[in-house]
Formats: C-alpha cells, sequence, structure tokens
C-alpha cells in the first residue's frame, strides 16, 4: 500500500481535517519530508487548481497525487448532486467535471465526499438516490475519458442522510448498476468508525469479491487525529485491506495535531509499523 497526506488549498476550510494547510510547496516539501509518496490535493475549484506549479513541485519532491478532494464545491458554494433543484445539481456536475479533468491530468481520481450532499426535506429519500446515481454515472464517465476512478465516500450520519455506511453504500451501486462503472468506495476510518460495527468486516464486505468496490482509504483515528493517537484497531484494518488484495493509498485526512509535522511522521509511523510486520 501507498502513502498519501492531505494539502488543502481553501482559507474556509482552515479548521478541516487537512494536514497542511500552507500551500502547495510546503506542503509538499514537509510531505516528502515524512516520507509520503503522494500527495491528496484540497483545491477551492478547477481555476485554482494549481496545474502550472504541480508538476515542478512532485518531481523535486520525488511525488505523485493520489486523489483530488471536490467538497469546496460545497464549503464555498453550497453546490451538491442531491439537491432538489435540478440547476444546483447541474452546476455540481460542472463543477465536480473540471476537477475530474484537472486531477486527471496528473493521473488522479477525484473525491465525491461533501459534495453528495443530503437528502433536503420535502424531497424522499429515491428521488435523491436516482439524482446521486445519474450524477455519479455521467462523472464516472468522465473520469475514464482519463483511465480514472472515481470515488465516492460515505460520510457519517452528521454530514449526510444519503448513506453512511460502506456496506449501504455498495448495495446503492450495485442497484443502480455503478459498481462496474469506475465508482469505487472511499473508506474514511473516521466516518466509519462512527457508523459501521465492525471496521475490518466491513472492509472484508465491501473490498473482497466479487466486485473489490474499495478505491481509497482515509487513513484516520477515531478521533480523527493520526493513526495512533485514537483508539482504532489499525492492525485490523490493515490485514483486512492486505485480506482484500488492496494496494491502493493510504491518505491522512486528519487533524493536524499536535503539529502538522508531527501528524504527518505519526501516520508514517503508522504505516510503517504494519507494512514491517506484515507478513504479505
Ligand atoms: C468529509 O468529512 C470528508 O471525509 C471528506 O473526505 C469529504 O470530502
Ligand atoms: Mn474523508
Amino acid at each position: 500500500m501507498k502513502t498519501a497526506i492531505t494539502i488543502c488549498l481553501v482559507p474556509e476550510a482552515s479548521r478541516g481535517p487537512f494536514v497542511f494547510h500552507d500551500g502547495l510547496a510546503a506542503g509538499c516539501r514537509a510531505a516528502a519530508q515524512a516520507g509520503f509518496d503522494a500527495v491528496e490535493i484540497f483545491p477551492a475549484d478547477a481555476a485554482a487548481f494549481p496545474s502550472a506549479e504541480l508538476p515542478g513541485l512532485l518531481q523535486s519532491e520525488g511525488l505523485t497525487v493520489a486523489a483530488v478532494g471536490t467538497g469546496a464545491g460545497w464549503v464555498r458554494q453550497r453546490l451538491s448532486l442531491a439537491d432538489s433543484d435540478a440547476s444546483i445539481r447541474s452546476q455540481a456536475i460542472s463543477f465536480i467535471a473540471s476537477i475530474i479533468d484537472c486531477a486527471g491530468e496528473f493521473g488522479a481520481p477525484a473525491i465525491i465526499g461533501s459534495m453528495q450532499g443530503q437528502v433536503a426535506a420535502g424531497t424522499s429519500h429515491e428521488d435523491a438516490d436516482d439524482w446521486l446515481a445519474e450524477a455519479l454515472a455521467t462523472l464516472a464517465e468522465r473520469a475514464a475519458r482519463h483511465g480514472q476512478i472515481l470515488l465516492y465516500e460515505p460520510l457519517n450520519r452528521y454530514e449526510t442522510n444519503l448513506f453512511n455506511t460502506q456496506t449501504a453504500a455498495a448495495r446503492f451501486l450495485r442497484q443502480h448498476g455503478l459498481a462496474g462503472s469506475g465508482i469505487k468506495l472511499l473508506c474514511d476510518l473516521f466516518h466509519m468508525n462512527i457508523e459501521e460495527v465492525n471496521l475490518a468486516d466491513t472492509i472484508r464486505g465491501v473490498g473482497g469479491l466479487p466486485d473489490g468496490l474499495i478505491g481509497h482509504i482515509h487513513w484516520a483515528d477515531s478521533n480523527r487525529q493520526a493513526m495512533g493517537l485514537g483508539h482504532t484497531d489499525s492492525r485490523a484494518v490493515y490485514e483486512a485491506l492486505e485480506a482484500t488484495g488492496y494496494d491502493g493509498f493510504l491518505a491522512a485526512e486528519v487533524f493536524p495535531l499536535p503539529t502538522p509535522a508531527e501528524a504527518a511522521r505519526q501516520t508514517i509511523r503508522s504505516i510503517q509499523a504494519l507494512a514491517d510486520s506484515s507478513s504479505c
């Protein structure tokens, strides 16, 4: 498995669960210094995506891009894929599509987390599911043009009422014929700690056969700090991921606590210890 760490480029999300908030160059330097393979970038929008600056930084620091977040469309513009207003849904799709294009240039997938939105009052769950499914199909097609998957991230109950568990999200993807369409699940261990009965069992369930739906991991402890600073059984999670054959990223989407550098070092330590003692 490969390691990644988050860089937030959005001032409005300065208190969000991202490790580095001091710009792209400083974030890449710190990521490389801590020993990460890749960065996960949270841009304000496609226009602000650092397409010009990024290649040089990746090359000089020996990094790749693991994934690109789209949540700023929700944070800054309140756009979402499940909005009952079709024109908002369409703006949300365009917002994400243009980020998919930016991410695709760097060989990375985009993440749909907060941008999925919620079932609004007065809207049926069924309608919201259909809107979300339609949007995901369109966006997966866009991602496929770049040879990329699209990452769909179930969130905890305080952030969405669409799908809170990985199993419910997997069922939704399968029911809408999306499971084989290049859409994969992002398993954020923080959200899962709130919602799942057992993290490892869930991972084995959605990541194993028949469709191997896990595409990315947000490697966060139970309190959304770096792994090892909360009470998640990281070994059980890691072994479950290995059992499914997962070889993607473990990306630290965590608070920069006690400091960004220490959260980065702790994340690397947590993964290294598991990798060193792994039988594979
Ligand atoms: C939000 O809580 C989250 O986990 C992000 O990855 C979604 O954009
Ligand atoms: Mn997440």
